[in-house]
Protein backbone atom coordinates (compact mmCIF):
# COMPACT_ATOMS: atom_id res chain seq x y z
CA UNK A 1 0.00 0.00 0.00
CA UNK A 2 1.60 3.54 -0.97
CA UNK A 3 1.47 6.45 1.80
CA UNK A 4 -1.05 8.93 0.05
CA UNK A 5 0.38 11.60 -1.69
CA UNK A 6 -0.23 14.72 -4.09
CA UNK A 7 1.36 15.29 -6.90
CA UNK A 8 1.11 15.75 -10.69
CA UNK A 9 -1.07 11.76 -10.86
CA UNK A 10 -2.13 11.87 -7.50
CA UNK A 11 -4.33 13.86 -5.45
CA UNK A 12 -6.79 13.04 -2.20
CA UNK A 13 -9.79 15.04 -0.26
CA UNK A 14 -9.30 14.63 3.47
CA UNK A 15 -12.55 13.01 4.88
CA UNK A 16 -11.98 14.34 8.48
CA UNK A 17 -14.24 16.43 10.37
CA UNK A 18 -18.02 15.78 12.00
CA UNK A 19 -19.51 12.93 10.72
CA UNK A 20 -23.10 11.65 11.71
CA UNK A 21 -23.26 8.57 14.12
CA UNK A 22 -25.60 5.96 15.10
CA UNK A 23 -24.93 3.51 17.58
CA UNK A 24 -26.26 0.00 16.49
CA UNK A 25 -26.57 -1.92 20.10
CA UNK A 26 -28.89 -4.58 18.30
CA UNK A 27 -27.15 -5.02 15.22
CA UNK A 28 -29.97 -4.09 13.18
CA UNK A 29 -27.86 -1.50 10.64
CA UNK A 30 -27.53 -3.61 7.89
CA UNK A 31 -31.13 -5.63 7.71
CA UNK A 32 -32.84 -2.37 7.91
CA UNK A 33 -30.78 -0.31 5.30
CA UNK A 34 -29.12 2.25 7.30
CA UNK A 35 -25.95 2.08 4.58
CA UNK A 36 -28.47 4.54 2.72
CA UNK A 37 -28.57 7.08 5.93
CA UNK A 38 -30.92 7.43 8.95
CA UNK A 39 -33.49 9.99 10.48
CA UNK A 40 -31.69 9.98 13.56
CA UNK A 41 -28.26 10.50 14.93
CA UNK A 42 -25.17 12.42 17.27
CA UNK A 43 -22.61 14.49 15.60
CA UNK A 44 -18.58 12.40 16.23
CA UNK A 45 -15.42 13.87 15.20
CA UNK A 46 -13.24 12.24 12.64
CA UNK A 47 -10.53 10.96 13.23
CA UNK A 48 -12.00 10.11 17.00
CA UNK A 49 -12.88 7.71 19.50
CA UNK A 50 -16.93 7.80 20.24
CA UNK A 51 -16.64 6.99 24.39
CA UNK A 52 -15.34 9.88 25.40
CA UNK A 53 -16.55 12.33 23.16
CA UNK A 54 -20.17 11.07 23.24
CA UNK A 55 -20.29 9.77 27.23
CA UNK A 56 -23.38 12.32 28.35
CA UNK A 57 -25.13 10.25 25.19
CA UNK A 58 -24.39 7.27 27.33
CA UNK A 59 -21.72 5.95 25.34
CA UNK A 60 -18.20 6.11 27.52
CA UNK A 61 -18.59 2.11 27.91
CA UNK A 62 -20.21 1.40 24.77
CA UNK A 63 -18.63 -1.58 22.75
CA UNK A 64 -20.61 -2.92 20.63
CA UNK A 65 -21.90 -1.90 16.88
CA UNK A 66 -22.02 1.79 15.22
CA UNK A 67 -22.49 3.91 12.14
CA UNK A 68 -20.99 6.81 10.93
CA UNK A 69 -21.86 8.32 7.67
CA UNK A 70 -21.14 11.76 5.88
CA UNK A 71 -21.50 13.09 2.24
CA UNK A 72 -18.60 14.06 0.23
CA UNK A 73 -18.57 15.96 -2.94
CA UNK A 74 -16.51 14.34 -5.38
CA UNK A 75 -14.80 16.81 -7.97
CA UNK A 76 -15.25 16.74 -11.58
CA UNK A 77 -10.99 16.72 -11.82
CA UNK A 78 -11.18 13.51 -11.02
CA UNK A 79 -12.68 11.87 -13.76
CA UNK A 80 -11.12 8.91 -15.61
CA UNK A 81 -9.02 8.81 -12.24
CA UNK A 82 -9.10 5.31 -10.17
CA UNK A 83 -11.11 6.36 -6.84
CA UNK A 84 -10.12 4.47 -3.47
CA UNK A 85 -11.80 5.75 -0.09
CA UNK A 86 -8.94 5.12 2.48
CA UNK A 87 -9.20 5.07 6.30
CA UNK A 88 -5.83 5.31 8.64
CA UNK A 89 -8.22 2.60 10.65
CA UNK A 90 -11.22 1.22 11.89
CA UNK A 91 -11.29 -0.02 15.30
CA UNK A 92 -11.34 -2.48 15.65
CA UNK A 93 -13.66 -4.12 12.33
CA UNK A 94 -15.34 -2.19 9.94
CA UNK A 95 -17.55 -2.59 6.72
CA UNK A 96 -17.92 0.36 4.05
CA UNK A 97 -20.55 1.08 1.90
CA UNK A 98 -20.59 3.75 -0.66
CA UNK A 99 -23.93 5.02 -2.15
CA UNK A 100 -25.54 2.47 -0.62
CA UNK A 101 -23.37 -0.28 -1.73
CA UNK A 102 -21.31 -2.70 0.35
CA UNK A 103 -17.67 -1.74 -0.91
CA UNK A 104 -15.11 -3.25 1.05
CA UNK A 105 -14.19 -4.12 4.66
CA UNK A 106 -11.40 -4.67 7.31
CA UNK A 107 -11.17 -6.94 10.07
CA UNK A 108 -6.93 -5.75 11.22
CA UNK A 109 -7.64 -3.49 14.28
CA UNK A 110 -4.82 -0.56 13.88
CA UNK A 111 -4.30 -0.75 10.30
CA UNK A 112 -5.25 1.40 7.02
CA UNK A 113 -7.40 0.03 4.49
CA UNK A 114 -8.88 1.02 1.29
CA UNK A 115 -12.20 0.39 -0.39
CA UNK A 116 -12.42 0.73 -4.65
CA UNK A 117 -15.02 3.18 -5.05
CA UNK A 118 -14.25 3.77 -8.86
CA UNK A 119 -18.00 3.77 -10.37
CA UNK A 120 -19.48 4.55 -7.15
CA UNK A 121 -18.11 8.09 -6.94
CA UNK A 122 -19.37 10.25 -9.40
CA UNK A 123 -17.21 12.99 -10.58
CA UNK A 124 -19.52 15.94 -10.22
CA UNK A 125 -21.70 14.29 -7.76
CA UNK A 126 -21.81 13.55 -4.17
CA UNK A 127 -21.15 10.11 -2.32
CA UNK A 128 -22.28 9.13 0.23
CA UNK A 129 -20.07 7.14 2.34
CA UNK A 130 -21.17 4.82 5.49
CA UNK A 131 -19.12 2.80 7.47
CA UNK A 132 -20.33 0.27 10.56
CA UNK A 133 -17.30 -0.23 12.78
CA UNK A 134 -17.37 -2.22 15.57
CA UNK A 135 -15.01 -2.00 18.48
CA UNK A 136 -15.30 -6.20 19.93
CA UNK A 137 -12.62 -8.85 19.25
CA UNK A 138 -13.09 -12.25 18.24
CA UNK A 139 -12.15 -15.40 20.54
CA UNK A 140 -9.62 -16.39 17.68
CA UNK A 141 -7.95 -12.62 17.45
CA UNK A 142 -4.85 -12.14 18.60
CA UNK A 143 -6.09 -10.22 21.61
CA UNK A 144 -8.84 -12.71 22.65
CA UNK A 145 -11.90 -11.69 23.05
CA UNK A 146 -13.17 -11.89 26.86
CA UNK A 147 -16.68 -11.09 28.69
CA UNK A 148 -17.62 -11.15 32.18
CA UNK A 149 -18.96 -14.60 31.77
CA UNK A 150 -15.81 -15.79 31.16
CA UNK A 151 -14.13 -13.72 33.72
CA UNK A 152 -16.39 -15.74 36.29
CA UNK A 153 -15.74 -19.11 34.37
CA UNK A 154 -11.97 -18.77 34.77
CA UNK A 155 -12.37 -17.44 38.03
CA UNK A 156 -9.74 -15.31 37.82
CA UNK A 157 -10.50 -11.54 38.01
CA UNK A 158 -14.70 -12.87 37.71
CA UNK A 159 -16.80 -9.76 36.92
CA UNK A 160 -14.58 -6.80 38.06
CA UNK A 161 -13.85 -5.35 34.79
CA UNK A 162 -16.07 -2.73 32.99
CA UNK A 163 -15.84 -2.87 29.82
CA UNK A 164 -14.52 -6.10 29.71
CA UNK A 165 -11.48 -5.82 28.18
CA UNK A 166 -8.28 -8.97 28.86
CA UNK A 167 -5.43 -6.16 28.20
CA UNK A 168 -4.85 -2.80 30.48
CA UNK A 169 -6.16 -0.47 27.79
CA UNK A 170 -9.54 0.95 27.01
CA UNK A 171 -11.22 -0.63 23.85
CA UNK A 172 -12.18 2.90 21.85
CA UNK A 173 -14.18 2.43 19.26
CA UNK A 174 -14.27 5.14 16.22
CA UNK A 175 -12.51 5.80 13.01
CA UNK A 176 -9.33 6.42 15.09
CA UNK A 177 -6.99 7.78 11.96
CA UNK A 178 -7.53 10.32 8.81
CA UNK A 179 -9.81 9.49 5.96
CA UNK A 180 -9.45 9.97 2.63
CA UNK A 181 -10.91 9.90 -1.08
CA UNK A 182 -7.99 9.04 -2.99
CA UNK A 183 -7.86 9.93 -6.87
CA UNK A 184 -5.06 7.75 -8.23
CA UNK A 185 -3.71 6.95 -12.31
CA UNK A 186 -6.24 3.91 -13.58
CA UNK A 187 -3.15 1.51 -13.22
CA UNK A 188 -0.52 2.59 -10.60
CA UNK A 189 1.88 2.01 -8.50
CA UNK A 190 0.65 -0.30 -5.51
CA UNK A 191 3.75 -0.83 -3.45
CA UNK A 192 7.32 -0.66 -2.81
CA UNK A 193 9.79 -1.74 -0.50
CA UNK A 194 12.91 -0.11 0.35
CA UNK A 195 15.98 -1.84 1.99
CA UNK A 196 19.39 -0.24 2.84
CA UNK A 197 22.48 -1.20 4.15
CA UNK A 198 26.18 -0.08 4.65
CA UNK A 199 29.05 -1.77 2.36
CA UNK A 200 32.68 -0.78 2.24
CA UNK A 201 31.31 2.69 3.64
CA UNK A 202 28.97 3.29 0.79
CA UNK A 203 25.29 3.22 1.12
CA UNK A 204 23.36 1.01 -0.52
CA UNK A 205 19.47 1.60 -1.14
CA UNK A 206 18.00 -1.92 -2.20
CA UNK A 207 14.58 -1.11 -3.79
CA UNK A 208 11.59 -3.02 -5.44
CA UNK A 209 8.13 -1.64 -6.98
CA UNK A 210 5.14 -3.06 -7.69
CA UNK A 211 2.11 -1.97 -10.26
CA UNK A 212 -0.46 -2.38 -11.77
CA UNK A 213 0.60 -1.23 -15.21
CA UNK A 214 3.45 0.49 -17.04
CA UNK A 215 6.20 -0.52 -18.79
CA UNK A 216 9.16 0.46 -16.71
CA UNK A 217 9.75 2.28 -13.19
CA UNK A 218 12.91 4.90 -13.22
CA UNK A 219 14.40 5.74 -9.48
CA UNK A 220 15.75 9.03 -8.42
CA UNK A 221 17.51 9.52 -5.19
CA UNK A 222 18.55 13.32 -3.60
CA UNK A 223 20.08 14.26 -0.55
CA UNK A 224 18.75 18.08 -0.15
CA UNK A 225 17.23 18.44 -3.45
CA UNK A 226 20.65 16.97 -5.21
CA UNK A 227 20.29 13.62 -7.06
CA UNK A 228 22.91 11.31 -5.49
CA UNK A 229 22.06 8.21 -7.31
CA UNK A 230 19.43 7.11 -10.17
CA UNK A 231 18.48 3.43 -11.11
CA UNK A 232 15.73 1.77 -13.77
CA UNK A 233 13.58 -1.71 -12.98
CA UNK A 234 12.35 -3.46 -15.92
CA UNK A 235 10.44 -5.68 -15.78
CA UNK A 236 8.13 -4.59 -12.81
CA UNK A 237 8.47 -6.02 -9.94
CA UNK A 238 11.98 -6.03 -10.31
CA UNK A 239 15.00 -4.91 -8.17
CA UNK A 240 16.90 -1.75 -8.17
CA UNK A 241 20.11 -1.04 -6.24
CA UNK A 242 21.25 2.76 -5.52
CA UNK A 243 24.98 2.60 -4.59
CA UNK A 244 25.52 6.34 -2.56
CA UNK A 245 29.39 7.19 -1.96
CA UNK A 246 29.99 8.56 1.13
CA UNK A 247 26.40 8.41 2.50
CA UNK A 248 24.59 10.54 5.98
CA UNK A 249 23.46 7.89 7.88
CA UNK A 250 20.53 7.86 10.18
CA UNK A 251 20.49 7.93 13.38
CA UNK A 252 18.71 9.53 16.61
CA UNK A 253 21.55 12.10 16.83
CA UNK A 254 21.63 13.01 13.19
CA UNK A 255 18.50 11.99 11.06
CA UNK A 256 19.76 12.29 7.61
CA UNK A 257 17.26 12.07 4.75
CA UNK A 258 16.91 11.13 1.27
CA UNK A 259 14.32 11.69 -0.85
CA UNK A 260 13.62 8.70 -3.40
CA UNK A 261 10.98 8.97 -6.19
CA UNK A 262 9.34 5.96 -8.42
CA UNK A 263 8.16 7.34 -11.70
CA UNK A 264 6.22 4.42 -13.74
CA UNK A 265 6.72 4.64 -17.52
CA UNK A 266 4.43 3.82 -19.90
CA UNK A 267 4.59 3.95 -24.03
CA UNK A 268 7.61 6.68 -23.15
CA UNK A 269 5.01 8.70 -21.12
CA UNK A 270 5.12 9.40 -17.10
CA UNK A 271 2.22 8.15 -15.91
CA UNK A 272 2.80 8.07 -12.09
CA UNK A 273 4.77 8.91 -9.44
CA UNK A 274 5.54 8.29 -5.59
CA UNK A 275 8.11 9.53 -3.52
CA UNK A 276 9.49 8.55 -0.01
CA UNK A 277 12.04 9.71 2.46
CA UNK A 278 14.49 7.06 3.37
CA UNK A 279 17.05 6.30 6.23
CA UNK A 280 20.21 4.51 5.13
CA UNK A 281 20.83 2.57 8.44
CA UNK A 282 21.56 -0.91 9.61
CA UNK A 283 20.75 -2.65 12.78
CA UNK A 284 22.06 -5.54 14.04
CA UNK A 285 22.36 -8.41 17.27
CA UNK A 286 25.87 -9.31 17.56
CA UNK A 287 26.32 -11.72 20.90
CA UNK A 288 24.59 -9.43 23.87
CA UNK A 289 24.32 -6.30 21.99
CA UNK A 290 22.37 -4.44 19.62
CA UNK A 291 24.17 -2.37 16.53
CA UNK A 292 22.94 0.73 15.36
CA UNK A 293 25.38 1.68 12.25
CA UNK A 294 27.50 -0.93 13.62
CA UNK A 295 27.93 1.06 16.34
CA UNK A 296 26.50 -0.53 19.94
CA UNK A 297 22.34 1.68 21.20
CA UNK A 298 21.33 1.71 24.83
CA UNK A 299 17.23 2.14 24.74
CA UNK A 300 15.74 4.83 26.69
CA UNK A 301 12.42 5.30 26.15
CA UNK A 302 9.10 4.00 27.07
CA UNK A 303 6.35 2.14 26.72
CA UNK A 304 3.32 4.45 25.54
CA UNK A 305 -0.31 4.50 24.29
CA UNK A 306 -1.93 6.68 21.88
CA UNK A 307 -4.44 7.84 24.24
CA UNK A 308 -5.51 11.53 24.86
CA UNK A 309 -8.77 13.11 27.32
CA UNK A 310 -11.72 13.56 24.80
CA UNK A 311 -10.29 12.04 21.71
CA UNK A 312 -9.15 8.60 22.84
CA UNK A 313 -7.34 6.43 21.08
CA UNK A 314 -7.75 8.88 17.40
CA UNK A 315 -4.45 10.50 16.19
CA UNK A 316 -4.25 13.94 18.14
CA UNK A 317 -1.35 15.94 16.44
CA UNK A 318 -1.52 18.76 19.15
CA UNK A 319 -0.50 15.18 21.45
CA UNK A 320 1.64 13.66 19.07
CA UNK A 321 4.23 17.12 18.89
CA UNK A 322 3.86 17.62 22.45
CA UNK A 323 4.68 13.88 22.99
CA UNK A 324 7.96 13.74 21.10
CA UNK A 325 8.75 17.59 22.50
CA UNK A 326 8.97 15.73 26.21
CA UNK A 327 10.43 12.51 24.90
CA UNK A 328 13.11 14.93 24.09
CA UNK A 329 13.14 16.77 26.98
CA UNK A 330 13.59 13.84 28.90
CA UNK A 331 16.51 12.63 26.94
CA UNK A 332 14.70 9.76 25.76
CA UNK A 333 16.34 7.98 22.09
CA UNK A 334 13.43 5.35 21.78
CA UNK A 335 9.60 4.30 22.47
CA UNK A 336 7.49 0.58 21.97
CA UNK A 337 4.47 1.14 19.79
CA UNK A 338 2.51 -0.66 22.94
CA UNK A 339 -0.04 -2.51 21.77
CA UNK A 340 -0.68 -1.66 18.69
CA UNK A 341 0.74 -0.36 15.80
CA UNK A 342 0.48 3.56 15.79
CA UNK A 343 -0.15 5.87 13.24
CA UNK A 344 2.07 6.19 10.08
CA UNK A 345 2.19 10.05 11.36
CA UNK A 346 4.01 9.38 14.17
CA UNK A 347 6.42 7.01 12.24
CA UNK A 348 6.92 9.84 9.79
CA UNK A 349 7.32 12.08 13.13
CA UNK A 350 10.14 9.75 14.39
CA UNK A 351 12.08 8.94 11.12
CA UNK A 352 12.73 12.72 10.65
CA UNK A 353 13.67 13.38 14.41
CA UNK A 354 15.52 10.83 15.06
CA UNK A 355 13.40 8.28 17.63
CA UNK A 356 14.11 4.63 17.31
CA UNK A 357 11.09 2.91 17.29
CA UNK A 358 9.90 -1.19 18.21
CA UNK A 359 7.19 -1.86 16.62
CA UNK A 360 4.36 -4.44 18.53
CA UNK A 361 2.06 -6.18 16.84
CA UNK A 362 -1.71 -5.95 17.97
CA UNK A 363 -1.39 -9.05 19.83
CA UNK A 364 -2.08 -8.66 23.82
CA UNK A 365 -2.47 -11.77 26.22
CA UNK A 366 -2.72 -14.34 23.19
CA UNK A 367 -3.96 -17.04 26.07
CA UNK A 368 -2.45 -20.51 24.37
CA UNK A 369 -5.61 -22.50 26.20
CA UNK A 370 -7.46 -21.35 23.48
CA UNK A 371 -4.89 -19.95 20.54
CA UNK A 372 -5.77 -22.31 17.76
CA UNK A 373 -4.72 -22.44 13.80
CA UNK A 374 -7.01 -19.86 13.19
CA UNK A 375 -5.27 -17.57 15.66
CA UNK A 376 -1.91 -18.30 13.67
CA UNK A 377 -3.63 -17.24 10.98
CA UNK A 378 -4.49 -14.21 12.01
CA UNK A 379 -1.09 -13.14 13.57
CA UNK A 380 0.50 -14.17 10.17
CA UNK A 381 -2.08 -11.63 8.35
CA UNK A 382 -1.46 -9.02 11.04
CA UNK A 383 2.27 -9.51 11.07
CA UNK A 384 2.21 -9.19 7.09
CA UNK A 385 0.21 -5.96 7.08
CA UNK A 386 2.19 -4.47 9.61
CA UNK A 387 5.67 -5.36 7.81
CA UNK A 388 4.32 -4.09 4.43
CA UNK A 389 2.76 -0.88 6.19
CA UNK A 390 6.36 -0.20 8.15
CA UNK A 391 8.92 -1.21 6.60
CA UNK A 392 10.15 1.47 4.93
CA UNK A 393 10.48 3.36 8.10
CA UNK A 394 14.11 4.17 9.16
CA UNK A 395 12.69 4.42 12.84
CA UNK A 396 11.55 1.25 13.11
CA UNK A 397 14.19 -1.03 14.15
CA UNK A 398 12.40 -4.39 15.48
CA UNK A 399 8.99 -5.92 15.22
CA UNK A 400 7.45 -6.97 18.38
CA UNK A 401 5.81 -9.94 18.06
CA UNK A 402 3.42 -9.84 20.79
CA UNK A 403 3.13 -8.91 24.54
CA UNK A 404 2.40 -10.59 27.65
CA UNK A 405 1.74 -14.12 25.63
CA UNK A 406 0.60 -16.93 27.70
CA UNK A 407 0.27 -14.51 30.20
CA UNK A 408 -1.70 -16.08 33.04
CA UNK A 409 1.24 -18.58 33.22
CA UNK A 410 -0.99 -21.14 31.72
CA UNK A 411 0.44 -24.86 31.60
CA UNK A 412 -0.49 -25.09 27.87
CA UNK A 413 2.04 -21.96 27.20
CA UNK A 414 4.71 -24.78 26.41
CA UNK A 415 7.69 -25.78 24.11
CA UNK A 416 5.15 -28.23 22.33
CA UNK A 417 2.73 -25.29 21.70
CA UNK A 418 3.65 -22.55 21.77
CA UNK A 419 7.34 -23.46 20.52
CA UNK A 420 5.49 -24.65 16.94
CA UNK A 421 3.52 -21.10 17.22
CA UNK A 422 6.66 -19.05 17.27
CA UNK A 423 8.46 -21.55 14.63
CA UNK A 424 5.79 -20.64 12.18
CA UNK A 425 5.39 -17.07 12.85
CA UNK A 426 9.42 -15.82 13.41
CA UNK A 427 9.75 -17.74 10.30
CA UNK A 428 7.23 -15.89 8.46
CA UNK A 429 8.93 -12.46 9.71
CA UNK A 430 12.12 -13.29 8.45
CA UNK A 431 10.87 -14.54 4.88
CA UNK A 432 9.22 -11.08 5.02
CA UNK A 433 12.12 -9.00 6.61
CA UNK A 434 15.25 -10.12 6.87
CA UNK A 435 16.83 -6.70 8.09
CA UNK A 436 15.04 -6.39 11.41
CA UNK A 437 15.71 -8.20 14.49
CA UNK A 438 12.49 -10.03 16.45
CA UNK A 439 11.35 -9.81 19.61
CA UNK A 440 8.78 -10.20 22.21
CA UNK A 441 7.76 -8.41 25.73
CA UNK A 442 7.28 -11.69 27.91
CA UNK A 443 5.19 -11.54 31.22
CA UNK A 444 6.73 -12.63 34.69
CA UNK A 445 4.21 -14.95 35.26
CA UNK A 446 5.63 -16.63 32.01
CA UNK A 447 8.82 -16.23 33.38
CA UNK A 448 12.33 -17.23 32.42
CA UNK A 449 11.52 -20.51 29.98
CA UNK A 450 9.35 -18.74 28.05
CA UNK A 451 9.65 -21.15 24.73
CA UNK A 452 9.47 -17.42 22.31
CA UNK A 453 12.88 -16.88 23.93
CA UNK A 454 14.99 -19.47 21.55
CA UNK A 455 13.03 -18.32 18.80
CA UNK A 456 13.63 -14.45 18.89
CA UNK A 457 16.91 -11.95 18.43
CA UNK A 458 16.11 -10.21 21.31
CA UNK A 459 14.91 -10.91 24.67
CA UNK A 460 11.79 -8.67 25.85
CA UNK A 461 10.99 -8.41 29.63
CA UNK A 462 8.10 -6.82 31.77
CA UNK A 463 8.47 -6.93 35.34
CA UNK A 464 6.74 -5.53 38.22
CA UNK A 465 8.46 -7.11 40.87
CA UNK A 466 8.09 -4.56 43.69
CA UNK A 467 4.70 -3.71 42.24
CA UNK A 468 2.48 -6.47 41.65
CA UNK A 469 4.48 -8.66 43.83
CA UNK A 470 6.60 -7.70 46.68
CA UNK A 471 4.67 -4.41 47.25
CA UNK A 472 6.45 -1.57 49.14
CA UNK A 473 9.84 -3.29 48.74
CA UNK A 474 11.45 -1.74 46.18
CA UNK A 475 15.13 -3.26 46.74
CA UNK A 476 13.21 -6.79 47.11
CA UNK A 477 11.84 -6.28 43.63
CA UNK A 478 14.92 -5.46 42.07
CA UNK A 479 16.69 -8.42 43.40
CA UNK A 480 13.90 -10.24 41.85
CA UNK A 481 14.90 -8.70 38.79
CA UNK A 482 18.32 -9.26 38.56
CA UNK A 483 18.60 -12.79 39.51
CA UNK A 484 15.89 -13.45 36.55
CA UNK A 485 18.77 -11.47 34.36
CA UNK A 486 21.33 -13.28 35.40
CA UNK A 487 19.93 -16.77 34.47
CA UNK A 488 18.60 -15.50 31.13
CA UNK A 489 22.23 -14.30 30.02
CA UNK A 490 23.69 -18.13 30.95
CA UNK A 491 21.18 -19.71 29.22
CA UNK A 492 20.61 -17.46 25.66
CA UNK A 493 23.46 -15.08 24.41
CA UNK A 494 21.16 -12.56 23.48
CA UNK A 495 20.62 -8.87 24.45
CA UNK A 496 17.76 -8.10 26.71
CA UNK A 497 14.98 -5.38 27.02
CA UNK A 498 13.28 -4.35 29.80
CA UNK A 499 10.06 -3.57 27.91
CA UNK A 500 8.35 -2.64 31.04
CA UNK A 501 8.90 -1.69 34.39
CA UNK A 502 6.71 0.66 36.57
CA UNK A 503 4.72 2.09 39.55
CA UNK A 504 1.45 3.41 39.35
CA UNK A 505 1.71 7.25 41.21
CA UNK A 506 -1.06 9.48 42.02
CA UNK A 507 0.14 12.98 41.24
CA UNK A 508 0.74 14.95 44.37
CA UNK A 509 0.78 11.98 46.40
CA UNK A 510 3.72 11.72 48.76
CA UNK A 511 5.01 10.42 51.84
CA UNK A 512 8.44 10.05 53.26
CA UNK A 513 8.65 6.22 53.51
CA UNK A 514 8.19 3.60 50.89
CA UNK A 515 4.38 3.61 49.89
CA UNK A 516 2.57 2.58 47.00
CA UNK A 517 0.92 4.90 44.93
CA UNK A 518 3.23 7.92 45.75
CA UNK A 519 5.26 10.28 43.58
CA UNK A 520 8.39 9.30 45.60
CA UNK A 521 7.68 5.33 45.05
CA UNK A 522 7.23 5.78 41.40
CA UNK A 523 10.69 7.69 41.45
CA UNK A 524 12.78 4.96 44.25
CA UNK A 525 11.56 2.00 41.86
CA UNK A 526 12.30 3.16 38.81
CA UNK A 527 15.71 4.25 40.10
CA UNK A 528 16.49 0.96 41.74
CA UNK A 529 15.38 -0.87 38.19
CA UNK A 530 17.24 1.77 35.85
CA UNK A 531 20.43 0.78 38.47
CA UNK A 532 20.56 -2.46 37.26
CA UNK A 533 20.00 -2.44 34.20
CA UNK A 534 22.08 0.59 32.70
CA UNK A 535 24.95 -1.98 34.26
CA UNK A 536 23.86 -5.08 33.64
CA UNK A 537 25.93 -7.16 30.50
CA UNK A 538 23.44 -8.10 28.51
CA UNK A 539 20.56 -5.00 28.88
CA UNK A 540 20.34 -3.15 25.66
CA UNK A 541 17.54 -0.36 26.83
CA UNK A 542 15.43 0.33 29.59
CA UNK A 543 11.01 1.17 28.44
CA UNK A 544 9.92 2.79 31.33
CA UNK A 545 5.83 1.95 31.72
CA UNK A 546 4.37 4.25 31.40
CA UNK A 547 5.15 7.13 29.44
CA UNK A 548 1.57 9.01 30.47
CA UNK A 549 -1.37 7.67 32.64
CA UNK A 550 -4.06 6.57 30.32
CA UNK A 551 -7.63 5.40 30.50
CA UNK A 552 -7.86 1.63 30.91
CA UNK A 553 -11.54 -0.85 31.83
CA UNK A 554 -12.80 0.30 35.33
CA UNK A 555 -11.43 -2.13 38.09
CA UNK A 556 -10.99 -1.67 41.34
CA UNK A 557 -7.10 -1.63 41.24
CA UNK A 558 -7.09 1.07 39.31
CA UNK A 559 -7.89 4.72 40.07
CA UNK A 560 -9.79 5.84 37.24
CA UNK A 561 -6.76 5.36 35.01
CA UNK A 562 -3.57 3.73 34.96
CA UNK A 563 -1.13 5.57 36.61
CA UNK A 564 2.03 4.44 35.48
CA UNK A 565 2.54 7.63 33.65
CA UNK A 566 5.71 9.25 34.54
CA UNK A 567 3.33 12.28 32.94
CA UNK A 568 0.11 12.82 33.95
CA UNK A 569 -2.34 12.00 31.22
CA UNK A 570 -2.97 15.85 30.49
CA UNK A 571 1.18 15.64 30.07
CA UNK A 572 2.03 17.46 33.57
CA UNK A 573 5.91 15.83 34.95
CA UNK A 574 5.86 13.94 38.06
CA UNK A 575 8.75 13.88 40.07
CA UNK A 576 9.96 10.70 38.11
CA UNK A 577 10.47 12.66 34.93
CA UNK A 578 13.30 14.97 36.70
CA UNK A 579 15.01 12.01 37.91
CA UNK A 580 15.11 9.91 34.52
CA UNK A 581 16.05 13.35 32.28
CA UNK A 582 18.95 13.87 34.51
CA UNK A 583 19.72 10.23 34.29
CA UNK A 584 19.27 9.98 30.91
CA UNK A 585 21.09 12.97 30.25
CA UNK A 586 24.12 11.91 31.66
CA UNK A 587 23.53 8.43 29.82
CA UNK A 588 23.77 10.67 26.18
CA UNK A 589 27.05 12.75 27.51
CA UNK A 590 28.43 9.04 28.08
CA UNK A 591 27.40 7.81 24.22
CA UNK A 592 25.28 5.55 25.07
C1 LIG B 1 1.56 -5.25 31.79
C2 LIG B 1 0.87 -4.99 30.48
C3 LIG B 1 0.42 -3.54 30.32
C4 LIG B 1 -0.24 -3.08 31.61
C5 LIG B 1 0.77 -3.16 32.73
C6 LIG B 1 0.19 -2.68 34.06
O1 LIG B 1 1.69 -5.34 29.38
O2 LIG B 1 -0.45 -3.44 29.23
O3 LIG B 1 -0.79 -1.80 31.50
O4 LIG B 1 1.12 -4.51 32.89
O5 LIG B 1 -0.32 -3.50 34.80
O6 LIG B 1 1.30 -6.54 32.20
O7 LIG B 1 0.23 -1.48 34.34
Amino acid sequence: MIRPQRNRYRNYLELDGLWRFRADPDDVGETEGWANGVDTWLDVAVPGSWNEQLAEAGLMNYTGAAWLFRDVFVPETYADQKLILRFGSADFRAIVWANGAAVGESNLPYMPFECDVTGHAIPGETLRVAVKVTNLFDYDWITPAISSEDFERENRLKDEVFPATRPDFFPYGGLHRPVKLLALPKRPITAWEIETDIQDGAGKVVVRTHAEGGDGVSLVLKRRGETVAQARLAPLSGVANLIVDAPDLWSPDCPALYELTAFLEEDGEIVDAVSQLVGIRTIKVVGASLLLNGERIFLRGFGKHEDAPISGRALNLPFLVKDFGLMRWINANSFRTSHYPYAEEMLDYADRHGFLVVSELASVNLDFRIADEQTLANHKRALEAQIARDRNHPCVIMWCLANEPGYLGEAEYNEENAGLYWDALTQKARDLDKTRPLTTANVQYAGVDDPAFSRVDVIGLNRYHGWYNAPGQIERGAEMVRKELDVLHRNHAKPIIMFEFGADALHGEHSTTDQLFTEEYQENFLAAYCDLLENHPACVGEHVWNFADFRTSQHFRRVVLNRKGVFTRDRRPKRAAFMLRDRWGNLKKEGR
